[in-house]
């Protein structure tokens, strides 16, 4: 006879979204981000099938460090989290983008060997990620108890707030806080923070300030695919709003500004033309060598970090670094 674990459903929260998945706001946000001076297009927009791919390339790629170093810190750091993040009571490990979950499965393992008491909550937009790791999961490490859930951070985090009452530990991996304006990250984490309990913990990665060539390399890889990656949400917007960009009439621009410690990533028109989307009912124009601002990628020293957790509500509880990396999972506590 077979033993099979009995999965539970998926909590499906993708109706709650802010609509960042809907085709009629993609059109609205690519609309106001053409017709603004100078022009832009958020990030968030990348992720689509072949953006999702693109950036699994990359994460693979040599220039790119920062999914190594995350990596090592987590590996060699996983017993002290393990035992930081169980304090000898139950616990939901809530993972924000969990994706494949190929980094926090190290710490799924460790917390198993551990025999901690937990289960582990995946958040993340994709139905199918969450689906196959669901799969994985149930493969690699049966003995997990997983609650998988489909939709948005917020949603997602409200919802475990409001059902939800013991101690809770949420992963904030990758550096995914980079991409937010100074601003927009305080916001993000105050709204995370206002979804937890006193005595709650983050552990957030954030890629740390370095020599700037080490970080421009990572976003101006010598192979092009991030090149790709950024050049494809102008094929996404041709796909799913019938626009008619001619790809090979931009390029990739990246450039990183090590006062702000922020990386900058463009799509510049190599010449005067313009481009029709259906969707949007508009036509934009674009100067030869104009610019379309696509994403920052943000840099931080140690101390920006702990005073940005402060003004959220947060204290630094561990630094967990690798020196040589520049890499940091920082472990917050909340109050
Ligand atoms: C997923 C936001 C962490 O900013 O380093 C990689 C995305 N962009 N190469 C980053 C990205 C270009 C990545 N984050």
């Amino acid at each position: 006879m077979e033993l099979t674990r009995t999965v539970a459903p998926m909590i499906d929260l993708s109706r709650q979204e802010d609509g960042t998945n809907s085709t009629e706001t993609f059109a609205k946000v690519v609309a106001e981000g053409l017709s603004q001076e100078p022009k832009s297009l958020p990030s968030r927009y990348f992720y689509d099938a072949a953006g999702s791919k693109l950036f699994q390339d990359i994460m693979a790629l040599p220039e790119y460090y920062l999914t190594r170093c995350e990596f090592k810190v987590l590996t060699e750091n996983r017993q002290e989290m393990a035992k930081q993040f169980a304090e000898n009571s139950f616990f939901h490990l809530i993972d924000l983008g969990a994706g494949d979950a190929m980094k926090t499965k190290i710490l799924l393992r460790e917390l198993n060997e551990q025999k901690s008491a937990f289960d582990y909550v995946p958040v993340d937009i994709s139905g199918d990620a969450m689906r196959q790791l669901n799969d994985s999961l149930q493969q690699e490490m049966p003995s997990v108890d997983v609650q998988a859930v489909v939709g948005e951070y917020f949603p997602a985090l409200e919802w475990l707030q409001e059902n939800k009452s013991e101690r809770k530990v949420v992963l904030f991996l990758g550096s995914n806080i980079g991409n937010f304006k100074a601003d927009e990250s305080k916001h993000f984490l105050q709204r995370i923070c206002s979804n937890l309990s006193p005595g709650d913990k983050l552990l957030m990665g954030i890629d740390l300030r370095k020599d700037p060539d080490t970080i421009l390399s990572a976003y101006n890889d010598a192979s092009g695919v991030t090149a790709e990656f950024n050049l494809n949400l102008l094929r996404r917007i041709n796909s799913e709003l019938g626009g008619n960009f001619d790809i090979d009439q931009f390029r990739h621009y990246p450039i990183y500004n090590p006062h702000e410690g922020v990386m900058r990533s463009f799509l510049v028109s190599k010449k005067d033309q313009d481009v029709y989307i259906r969707d949007t009912g508009q036509t934009f124009h674009f100067d030869a060598w104009e610019a379309i601002h696509t994403e920052n990628s943000h840099k931080y020293s140690l101390q920006q970090v702990s005073e940005l957790g402060k003004a959220c509500g947060f204290s630094v509880e561990t630094v967990f670094q690798d020196d040589a990396c520049g890499f940091a999972d920082v472990l917050f506590t909340v109050g």
